[in-house]
């Protein structure tokens, strides 16, 4: 892989839900070595340190949980994202997924100026496509997706800068979405493939289709890696844990394709929660296929796409 100039970003934020603990993500991935394992690749690192809240007036609103420290924080990521991504490729160390309001409307006003696509891929067991107005829990984690699709009820929020049309998002790995979630997404378009596609068909497949049209449209390519794409018994220091999930294997064979792609140029690594880990086992996990995502490899093998 060619080197790159990665920026590790830590996100703090730990608002887009009740449960506490994913604020130790950032310190967890320091920990566990994230920023040596791509030095050691050849890529050029540089840890900007830890992301600022930023305070807002607005009020709370039930049922949503923590709204006006979310709008603050969705603020304050999406500079430090749009800034980041001028210089290099982003790696948000979250924190919630909640995150992802903000690194989201920071990279497509990123992709606005820079004249190209944003594409995502959504590796998650949620869809993470409810509102504030559709959410059930109030924990908007559950809802950067609908957020960046452009999708009404975020009136509190800074307006998405460019909205992503549906069919330059894909989600794999779903196996728990809310009824609201199920019939809004029927009209959007968006790549779904759940855990059942997965067991019959395998993943590469539908990840090889959604790369083939990053790279048709010149895309730029954000990856949002929730924990809990991972099956638990692998990556238990999760919050909202859902059985059935990827395993290791799948896993990185999913790292491995892309970065065969060489079409990755953001990254958020989100939902680890270091107090329901087990001596670092999960926040390692992470680490090792963020470093096969960027280029760790058994052998070298012919790859695909452009480098
Ligand atoms: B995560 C949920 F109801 N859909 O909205 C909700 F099932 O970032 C879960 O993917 C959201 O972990 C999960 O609260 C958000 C629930
Ligand atoms: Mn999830
Ligand atoms: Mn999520
Ligand atoms: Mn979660």
């Amino acid at each position: 892989m060619t080197p790159r100039d990665v920026i590790l970003l830590g996100v703090p934020l730990d608002c887009g839900k009740r449960r506490q603990g994913c604020r130790m993500g950032p310190d967890a991935f320091r920990i566990a070595g994230l920023a040596e394992s791509l030095s050691e690749l050849g890529h050029r690192v540089r840890d900007d340190g830890n992301v600022a809240a930023q305070a807002t007036d607005l009020p709370d609103r039930e049922p949503l949980h923590a709204l006006g420290e979310t709008v603050g924080w969705t603020r304050a990521i999406a500079k430090a994202a749009e800034d980041a991504a001028k210089d290099g490729m982003p790696i948000f160390m979250g924190g919630d997924h909640a995150l992802s309001l903000g690194s989201l409307a920071g990279l497509a006003a990123h992709a606005q100026t820079a004249d190209r696509p944003l594409f995502v891929l959504w590796l998650d067991a949620h869809a993470d496509f409810n509102t504030p107005a559709t959410t059930e829990s109030g924990n908007l984690h559950g809802t950067p997706v609908a957020y960046a699709y452009g999708c009404k009820g975020f009136e509190d929020f800074p307006p998405f800068p460019a909205p992503i049309p549906g069919n330059q998002i894909a989600m794999i790995g779903l196996r728990s979405v809310d009824p609201a979630e199920r019939a809004a997404l029927a009209e959007t378009g968006i790549h779904l493939t759940d855990m059942r596609v997965i067991d019959e068909s395998g993943i590469k497949r539908p990840l090889a289709v959604f790369l083939d049209e990053v790279t048709k449209a010149n895309g730029l390519l954000h990856v949002s890696f929730d924990t809990d794409f991972l099956d638990p018994q692998i990556a238990p220091a999760v919050g909202t844990t859902v059985p059935g999930g990827a395993t290791m294997r799948e896993a990185h064979l999913v790292m491995e394709l892309l970065c065969d792609s060489g079409l990755v140029t953001s990254l958020d690594l989100v939902e680890l929660n270091p107090f329901l880990d087990h001596a670092g086992q999960t926040a390692q996990l992470m680490v090792d296929l963020t470093a096969s995502l960027m280029g760790r490899r058994i052998f070298d093998r012919p790859t695909r796409g452009p480098q």
